[in-house]
C-alpha cells in the first residue's frame, strides 16, 4: 500500500453543490468533517460536481453552487491548510476509476439501492444512467484515496456498504488482497438524520420543494425562528422519557435536532424538557438554531466576496487531490491489465 501513498486514517467525503446546503447536511456531515480535520486523521472534502449532475443542472448555476459549498465548507470551519478541499470533476481518477467499478459492480447490486429508487421516483426509465450507478462514482472517491474512513449521514450507509463490496470483489477479482480497504462508515452525532420540519417522516433533502422543511445554512435569524415556529408538532407535550418518542416522528425530530446543536444527549433533552409544552420548546430552540447557524451565512457572504480566491483554494486542493489519487489509478490500470505506454 505505501507505494499509492495509503494513509493508516485518511478521511474522505462528498457533497453535492446541488444548493441549499441544510442543518441535515451539517450536522449529520459537515460538523463531523470540522471535528476529523481536528483529529488524528488526513482529511480530504470533496464537492462531488459529476454527482450532482446525475440530475440537471443549469450549468451558470453550478459553477456559482460549487463556489457556494466551498464557502459554506470554510465557514463551517474547515481550513485548506488542514483538509484537501477541491471539486471532484478537477481530479479526473474519480471518473476513471468509475468505469472500472461499473465493470465490477453487479447490475443486482445497483438495483437494490434504495437512494435511486426514492430519487426516480415513478419514472426510472427516464432517470440518468449517472443516477443508477451513482454507488460506483461514491465508490471511486473514497477508493480512489485509499481512505479509511468516511464519515456520512444515516442515508448514505447503503452506499458504504456496497463500497465494500466493491472493493472486496475487486481485490478478489484481481488477486489483490487488501489494495482497495474496507472503508468503515463514520455515522455518529445526536443527528445522523435531520428530518424535514414539515414531515417528520420525510429527511430534510435540498431538493424538497418547500423551502419551510430545511433550515438552509444562509437563513437570517428571521428565516431560521420562522421556520421552527412554523415546524409541524403534534399537541402533547415533550415526553420525559426516550420511549415517549416513539410514533412522534416530529416531536423526534426537534429533540433530536436540539440535543445535536447543544452538545447534549436527546435523553438529558427530555429530562430538562419533558412535560413541557412545544410552545415554550421551540423558542429556545430557535435560540439555539440561530446562535450556530447564522453566524455560517455571514461568514459564507465573506468567502464569497472573492470568488477568485475560492476558485485559487479549489484548484490548489485539486492538485493534492491527483497527487495521491493518480498512483492509485495507475495501480489500478495495472492490475487490471490495462497497456500503459511510456
Ligand atoms: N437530512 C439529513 N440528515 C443527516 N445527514 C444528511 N445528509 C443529507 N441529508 C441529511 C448528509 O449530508 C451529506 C451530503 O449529502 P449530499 O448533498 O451529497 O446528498 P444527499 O444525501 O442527497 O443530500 P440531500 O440534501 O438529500 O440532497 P438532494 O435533495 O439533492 O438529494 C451526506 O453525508 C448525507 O448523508
Amino acid at each position: 500500500m505505501a507505494e499509492t501513498g495509503a494513509h493508516a486514517r485518511r478521511v474522505f467525503s462528498g457533497v453535492q453543490p446541488s444548493g441549499n446546503l441544510h442543518l441535515g447536511n451539517y450536522l449529520g456531515a459537515v460538523k463531523r468533517f470540522v471535528e476529523m480535520q481536528e483529529e488524528d486523521y488526513e482529511t480530504i472534502y470533496c464537492m462531488v460536481d459529476l454527482h450532482a449532475i446525475t440530475v440537471w443542472q443549469d450549468p451558470a448555476q453550478l459553477k456559482t453552487a460549487i463556489r457556494e459549498l466551498a464557502a459554506a465548507f470554510m465557514a463551517c470551519g474547515l481550513d485548506p491548510e488542514k483538509s484537501i478541499l477541491f471539486n471532484q470533476s478537477q481530479a479526473p481518477a474519480h471518473a476513471q476509476l468509475a468505469w472500472i467499478f461499473n465493470c465490477v459492480a453487479r447490475i443486482g447490486w445497483m438495483n437494490r439501492m434504495t437512494q435511486f429508487k426514492e430519487k426516480s421516483g415513478k419514472n426510472a426509465e427516464a432517470s440518468s444512467l449517472g443516477l443508477y450507478c451513482y454507488p460506483a462514482l461514491m465508490a471511486a472517491d473514497i477508493l480512489a484515496y485509499h481512505a479509511t474512513h468516511v464519515p456520512v449521514g444515516e442515508d448514505q450507509k447503503q452506499h458504504l456498504e456496497l463500497t465494500r463490496d466493491i472493493a472486496i470483489k475487486f481485490n478478489n477479482d484481481f488477486s489483490a488482497p487488501g489494495f482497495f480497504p474496507e472503508v468503515e462508515p463514520v455515522i455518529e452525532g445526536a443527528a445522523t438524520r435531520v428530518m424535514s420540519l414539515r414531515d417528520g417522516t420525510k429527511k430534510m433533502s435540498k431538493s424538497d420543494p418547500s423551502d419551510l422543511s430545511r433550515i438552509n445554512l444562509t437563513d437570517d435569524a428571521d428565516a431560521i425562528s420562522k421556520k421552527i415556529r412554523k415546524a409541524k408538532t403534534d399537541p402533547e407535550p415533550l415526553p420525559e422519557a426516550l420511549s415517549g418518542l416513539d410514533g412522534r416522528p416530529e416531536a423526534r425530530n426537534l429533540v433530536g435536532i436540539y440535543a445535536a446543536l447543544s452538545g447534549k444527549g436527546a435523553a438529558e433533552v427530555l429530562a430538562e424538557w419533558g412535560g413541557r409544552e412545544f410552545s415554550a420548546f421551540k423558542p429556545a430552540l430557535a435560540d439555539l438554531a440561530v446562535e450556530m447557524v447564522a453566524p455560517i451565512a455571514g461568514r459564507m457572504r465573506a468567502y464569497l466576496a472573492d470568488p477568485g480566491e475560492i476558485d485559487r483554494i479549489l484548484g490548489a486542493g485539486a492538485m493534492k487531490a491527483r497527487a495521491i489519487s493518480e498512483p492509485i489509478l495507475e495501480k489500478t490500470y495495472d492490475l487490471v491489465g490495462l497497456l500503459r505506454s511510456a
